[in-house]
C-alpha cells in the first residue's frame, strides 16, 4: 500500500530566496542521526529546489584534499577537526549549511544553535539530535517560504519528554484508531518496512523523542514483546528510531511475572518478583541496548496491578523502576485508576477524584525513574473537563501530562475537532500549586512557575524526567490519520511538546503551510475551520462539562443513558428538575482536591467558569446563566448553532475546492458530511431528551422532535 507524506510532502518551490543554502552540505561531525539529517536536507533540496546537494564531510576532504596544491599547509590530514581549515584552503566556500557538534552546555542533549558566517548557516549541537532537529526547522522554514535568518538563533526544547503512546494491538488491530489497521504489528508479527522510516522522520521532524509501540492494554500474546521470540525485531526496530533520535519503549503487564514468567504471584515485595523483573529487565537490555523502559497501566479497567496485593501504586512502580535503574531506564506509570465497578446508586463515590485519592498520598515514595502518566482531565478525555487535581500536587514526584490525539470522545477522526486548542488550555492552567504550604527555609517561598506547562516541562519542582505524551492517532490508511484535517492535531501536539508556548493559531497556519499550498485567503479559511470546530463539537455534543452521553462501548454518536445505570462511574443523573453531579464542597467534595484559588472559584456556582458548570455543580433547568439565558435554553441554543456551525464548515471547505487537491478534498468532504449527520443526530437525541424531561419547549420555536 502506498502511503502519503503528509508534512514532509516536499513539493517545488524555486520562489524560495535562501534556496542557495540547500546547495552544500559540511558535515564537520560524523554520526548515524546526522548521517539521516543529511539525507533529509538532501531529499528537500531536490524534492524543492531541483538541486542535487553536494555533501562536503570530514572524511570525503582528506580523500579530495590531496588534489589540492598547497596540501602542505595543513599540518595533520588525518585530523578530522579539519574542515574547517579544508574548506578555507579548498576555496570551497560556496554557500551551505554547516553541521558541527560542540561542547555548549546551554543546549542541552537537544537543542541546536543556528549562526551566519559569511555565506554559510552554521548549524551546532551537543548532541547529534540537536542537529537533527536543526536541519528540520531548517526546512520547516524554507517549506514556509520563511528566509533562514528569521531562525531563532537558539532552540531547545520545554520538555523532556515528548512521547506518542500507540495503543496498537499485536494482532494489528488499533484500540480507539480511527485510520486504519496497525503499520507496527500483524498477527503477532512486527513490521519493519519503508513505512516505518517514514514514521521514523515524521516523528523527528515534529519533535517526537519516544513512543511505546504497543497497547496499555497488553492483550494478544504482545506480553511476549519481552521474550527472546521478539528481540531480534525489536532491537531492529529500535535503532530504525534511534537513528532519528526516537526511544522506543513497551507497555507491560504487570502481571508479567505469572504470564510469561511462571511464577504464580506478581506480589511487588516478593523476592522471586523481584528477581524475576530484574533478570528479564537484564535480558531486554542486553537484547536491545537502546531501549528505553516499560508503560504500564496498572490497576485499571480490569488490569492487574499492586492492589491485588494489597500493595500501594508506588510500591508497583518501584519494583519495575530498581530493575531498570541500572540501565538508565525508566518507568511511566499511568494514573488513570479508578473504580470501574460502581454501582450507579452510589453517590458517594466520584470518579473524577479517583486519581488524585489513589496518587496524592504517595509523594515522595516513587523512584527517580519513575514517571507518572496523568490524563489531561479527572475522567477520561472528554470534550470538556476541568485539568487534573494531581498537576501541582506531587511535588517529589516526575509527572507527564497524557493527552489524547486519537479522538476517542471528540469525534473519532470522523468529524474535524482540532484539538490544540484545548492542550493550549489544559498546559497554560495555574495551579496555584506554590501559594500554599511551607517550603524549606533555604528555598525561594514564591513559586510563580505553576502551570500545568510549568510543572510537567520541570520548571516548578525541578524535576528533570517529565514532559508529555500522547494516545496517537495514526494508522496505516493512506494518510495515516484518517481524517486529513486530524493530522494537525498529531503535527500539533509533537509541536507543542517542544515549545509549549507557541499558540493554537501559530501551530494551525505552520501545519497548513507545510501541507498544503494556499494563499493567505484560503490559509485563513483553513484556520478559521480549525479554530472553530473544537467549540463547534463542543456545542452539539454534552453540554457544559457533562460529558459522555455516548454510545456504549464504540464512544461514537449520542446516547444520553448509556453509561447511566452503568458501572463506569459515568454519571449525569439528570431529572426533570436538575442535572449534574454536585462535587462541591458540599458534594462529593472533589472541589477540595484544587489549591486555593481554583477551589473557591469551583465551589460557587457563580465563580465557576460556565463551561465546567455541569461538571461541579448540579443545576436546575431553570438556572440563569451570565448571558441571561437559562441552562435549558442554552442546550437548545447550542445544539442548533453547533449543526449551523457544520453547516458553515462545509460551506468554508467547499471555496476551497480549486485550492486543494481533488482527492484530498473530496475525503475530507466526505468527512464532512458524516460530521453534519453526527451533528443532526447529536442536537436531536440532546434537545429531545432535555424536551421530555422538561416539557419546556424552545423560547426560539425551533423544531425539536417529541
Ligand atoms: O477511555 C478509555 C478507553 C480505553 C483505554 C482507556 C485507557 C486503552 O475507552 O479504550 O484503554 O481509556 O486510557 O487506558
Amino acid at each position: 500500500m502506498k502511503w502519503e507524506q503528509l508534512w514532509l510532502n516536499y513539493q517545488l518551490n524555486l520562489d524560495y530566496c535562501d534556496q542557495g543554502y540547500f546547495n552544500f552540505v559540511y558535515q564537520r561531525s560524523q554520526g548515524e542521526r546526522i548521517d539521516n539529517a543529511v539525507k533529509e536536507l538532501t531529499k528537500a533540496a531536490k524534492e524543492m529546489f531541483g538541486t542535487s546537494l553536494m555533501v562536503r564531510s570530514n572524511l570525503q576532504e582528506i580523500e579530495d584534499i590531496e588534489d589540492i596544491e598547497d596540501i602542505e599547509d595543513i599540518e595533520d590530514i588525518e585530523d578530522i577537526e579539519n574542515l574547517e581549515e579544508m574548506e578555507k584552503i579548498g576555496g570551497i566556500d560556496e554557500q551551505g549549511i554547516v553541521l558541527q557538534l560542540k561542547e555548549a552546555a546551554t543546549l542541552g542533549e537537544e537543542g541546536y544553535q543556528v549562526q551566519f558566517e559569511g555565506n554559510k548557516l552554521i548549524l551546532t549541537a551537543c548532541e547529534q539530535k540537536g542537529l537533527l532537529y536543526g536541519v528540520f526547522h531548517i526546512i520547516r522554514q524554507a517549506k514556509q517560504g520563511k528566509p533562514l535568518r528569521e531562525l531563532p538563533s537558539i532552540n531547545i526544547p520545554n520538555n523532556k519528554y515528548r512521547m506518542l503512546n500507540h495503543w496498537d494491538d499485536f494482532e494489528g488491530k488499533i484500540e480507539r484508531g480511527y485510520s486504519g489497521r496497525s503499520f507496527f504489528f500483524n498477527n503477532r508479527e512486527i513490521l519493519i518496512n519503508e513505512r516505518t522510516l517514514d514514521y521514523a522522520r515524521l516523528l523527528a521532524s515534529m519533535g517526537i523523542n519516544q513512543i511505546s509501540i504497543n497497547n496499555v492494554n497488553v492483550r494478544e500474546g504482545a506480553s511476549e514483546l519481552i521474550t527472546k521470540k521478539y528481540f531480534s525485531e525489536v532491537k531492529v526496530l529500535a535503532e530504525l528510531l534511534e537513528g532519528y533520535g526516537v526511544k522506543l519503549f513497551l507497555s507491560v503487564n504487570f502481571a508479567s511475572p505469572m504470564v510469561i514468567g511462571g511464577l504464580d504471584s506478581a506480589d511487588p515485595l516478593e523476592e522471586r518478583v523481584i528477581a524475576w523483573w530484574q533478570e528479564k529487565v537484564k535480558e531486554v537490555v542486553e537484547n536491545v541496548p537502546n531501549f528505553g523502559g516499560f508503560l504500564v497501566k496498572a490497576d485499571s479497567e480490569g488490569w492487574p496491578g499492586p492492589f491485588a496485593y494489597h500493595r500501594n501504586h508506588a510500591q508497583g512502580a518501584n519494583l519495575l523502576a530498581d530493575a531498570l535503574a541500572p540501565y538508565g531506564g525508566v518507568v511511566i506509570w499511568r494514573c488513570f485508576v479508578y473504580n470501574c465497578q460502581q454501582d450507579w446508586r452510589d453517590t458517594t463515590t466520584d470518579r473524577a477524584k479517583a486519581a488524585y485519592d489513589n496518587f496524592a498520598p504517595l509523594d515522595g515514595q516513587f523512584a527517580p525513574n519513575v514517571i507518572l502518566q496523568v490524563k489531561n482531565g479527572p475522567v477520561d478525555f472528554q470534550v470538556r473537563e476541568p485539568v487534573s487535581p494531581l498537576f501541582g500536587q506531587m511535588k517529589q514526584t516526575n509527572q507527564i501530562l497524557e493527552v489524547q490525539i486519537a479522538q476517542e470522545y471528540t469525534g473519532q477522526q470522523v468529524d474535524c475537532c482540532y484539538l490544540v486548542p484545548m492542550w493550549k488550555e489544559v498546559l497554560d492552567f495555574r495551579t496555584y500549586c506554590g501559594e500554599k504550604e511551607d517550603t524549606a527555609a533555604d528555598t525561594v517561598t514564591d513559586i510563580v512557575a505553576d502551570t500545568v506547562a510549568d510543572i510537567v516541562a520541570g520548571r516548578t519542582f525541578g524535576h528533570v524526567a517529565c514532559g508529555m505524551a500522547a494516545v496517537t492517532n495514526t494508522g496505516d490508511d493512506s494518510n495515516w490519520t484518517g481524517h486529513d484535517l486530524a493530522a494537525a492535531n498529531l503535527y500539533g501536539f509533537g509541536r507543542l511538546a517542544w515549545d509549549t508556548s507557541l499558540s493554537a493559531e501559530a501551530i494551525a497556519r505552520e501545519w497548513i503551510a507545510m501541507t498544503y499550498n494556499l494563499n493567505k485567503e484560503f490559509e485563513d479559511t483553513m484556520v478559521e475551520i480549525l479554530m472553530g470546530s473544537w467549540p463547534t463539537y463542543e456545542k452539539y455534543t454534552s453540554p457544559l462539562g457533562i460529558g459522555w452521553m455516548v454510545n456504549a462501548s464504540h464512544h461514537y454518536g449520542p446516547n444520553v443513558e448509556a453509561y447511566e445505570y452503568d458501572v463506569w462511574g459515568t454519571y449525569h443523573r439528570a431529572n426533570h428538575r436538575a442535572i449534574g453531579v454536585d462535587r462541591t464542597s458540599t458534594g462529593t467534595g472533589m472541589t477540595e482536591q484544587y489549591f486555593g484559588p481554583n477551589a473557591q472559584r469551583y465551589d460557587h456556582i457563580d465563580t465557576c467558569p460556565e463551561e465546567l458548570l455541569l461538571f461541579f455543580h448540579r443545576v436546575d433547568y431553570t438556572h440563569r446563566l451570565r448571558r441571561g439565558v437559562t441552562l435549558l435554553q442554552h442546550i437548545y441554543d447550542t445544539h442548533f448553532e453547533g449543526v449551523e456551525e457544520v453547516e458553515e464548515m462545509i460551506r468554508k471547505w467547499n471555496t476551497m475546492k480549486e485550492a486543494i487537491c481533488p482527492v484530498v478534498h473530496e475525503r475530507v468532504l466526505e468527512r464532512f458530511y458524516r460530521q453534519l449527520e453526527n451533528s443532526k443526530n447529536w442536537r436531536d437525541v440532546i434537545n429531545t431528551y432535555f424536551y421530555r424531561k422538561t416539557l419546556q419547549p424552545d423560547e426560539k420555536g425551533r423544531h425539536i422532535y417529541e
